[in-house]
């Protein structure tokens, strides 16, 4: 009987220990410990995102982001601490919008099962729920992320894809995250919604090879009207563009088809056309239905959301997203 107490314990050990080294995401995470998590996200964002639909891109943006540094685990959410210059100073990171709606959703949680829900699900669960709201793709969410301690800029620099990159160099930066050519131009898609301002794209307007300074590899026409009418000098740091004009509220394929004709507004946009494997992924999103888009992206975007979590007892549970617990 001892001898069975005793290899009972033993093994139960064991199974602990594989539990908290193999810990990993997995749908309703929070099924028993606040049933009611995911719904009272949905129900915030289905209630606020149509006052205001174009959060939703800064959401989907601000998820990529912490992602891509760390993983996600709401680093990006961080405000700055004495010694260190967190992710939110980063260049990339200037135009991000709404982190004040995410702390609201982070205060209905907190007030339901304190200490439960991390602020890295909430992201990852804002986006996905705010892009369904404006008619986008829906993609699964598994859940148990736990939230990072540590947030630095230098870091976000390095990590985060220049709008000026080549395609050498977006594939590297996502490959150092896991994801392949396929993610990078599926990912990219997300452009179909949301702004830039002029800085990320002028010097393709005024400061480039080709005749007037205009980058040559950029529709002369589409070049000429954002020098007319956008971004009016080289130095213009306030106006705003849609990335898919005409449509930056609607989560379609025309990113796709304005890239076929030269009309990607960033170097990174235009650098997809530049091989053979990611052009021949575009013309063969762009000869199917949206539907395939959609499940396409769904597959990206669960496998983003998957770069190096936190799981089981590593990091913590926030009680503020903008600070480490004390
Ligand atoms: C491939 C490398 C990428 C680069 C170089 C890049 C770069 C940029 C830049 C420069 C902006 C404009 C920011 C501004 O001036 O306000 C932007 C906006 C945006 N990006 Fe990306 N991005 C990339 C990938 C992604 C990915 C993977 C997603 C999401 C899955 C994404 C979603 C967005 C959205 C939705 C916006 C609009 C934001 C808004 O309206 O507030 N981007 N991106
Ligand atoms: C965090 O810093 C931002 C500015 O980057 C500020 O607007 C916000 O109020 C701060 N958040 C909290 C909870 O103090
Ligand atoms: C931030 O990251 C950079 C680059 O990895 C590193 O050199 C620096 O020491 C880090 N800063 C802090 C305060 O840890
Ligand atoms: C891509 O950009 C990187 C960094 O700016 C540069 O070192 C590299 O030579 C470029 N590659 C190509 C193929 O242009
Ligand atoms: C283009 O940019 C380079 C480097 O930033 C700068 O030295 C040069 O003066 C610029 N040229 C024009 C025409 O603005
Ligand atoms: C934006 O441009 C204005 C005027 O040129 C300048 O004063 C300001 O510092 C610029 N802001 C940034 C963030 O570069
Ligand atoms: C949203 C946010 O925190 N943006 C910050 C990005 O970084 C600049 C400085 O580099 C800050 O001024 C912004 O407040």
């Amino acid at each position: 009987m001892a001898g069975t107490g005793f290899l009972g314990i033993v093994v139960l050990g064991l199974l602990a220990i594989i539990g908290s080294t193999n810990a990993q995401l997995q749908m309703d995470f929070y099924a028993k410990s606040c049933p009611k998590a995911e719904k009272i996200v949905k129900d915030y964002v289905n209630k606020h995102i149509p006052n205001a639909p174009s959060l939703a891109a800064s959401f989907i943006r601000m998820h990529f982001h912490d992602c891509f540094v760390r993983g996600c685990d709401a680093s990006l959410l961080l405000n700055a601490t004495s010694g260190q210059s967190p992710e939110k100073n980063a260049i990339p990171n200037q135009t991000l919008r709404g982190f004040d709606f995410i702390d609201r959703v982070k205060s209905l949680l907190e007030a339901e099962c304190p200490g439960v829900v991390s602020c890295a699900d909430i992201l990852t669960l804002i986006a996905r729920d705010s892009v369904v709201v404006i008619g986008g793709p829906f993609w699964n969410v598994p859940t148990g992320r736990r939230d990072g301690v540590i947030s630095n800029v230098s870091e976000a620099n390095a990590n985060i894809p220049s709008p000026f990159s080549n395609f050498t160099t977006l594939l590297r930066l996502f490959n150092n995250q896991g994801l392949d050519t396929k993610d990078l131009v599926l990912l990219s898609g997300a452009h179909t919604i949301g702004l830039s301002h002029c800085p990320a794209f002028s010097r393709r307007l005024y400061n480039s090879s080709g005749p007037g300074g205009v980058d040559p590899t950029l529709d002369s026409e589409y070049a000429a009207n954002l020098k007319a009418k956008k971004c009016r000098t080289p130095n213009d740091n306030t106006t705003k563009v849609g990335m898919d004009p005409g449509s930056r509220n609607t989560f379609d394929l025309s990113y796709y088809t304005l890239l076929t004709k030269r009309r990607g507004l960033f170097n990174s946009d235009a650098a997809l056309t530049t091989t053979s494997t990611s052009l021949a992924l575009i013309n063969q999103l762009l000869s199917n239905p949206l539907k395939f888009f959609y499940a396409e992206f769904a597959q990206s975007m669960e496998k983003m959301g998957r770069i190096n979590v936190k799981t089981g007892s590593e990091g913590e549970i926030r009680k503020q997203c903008a600070f480490v617990n004390s």
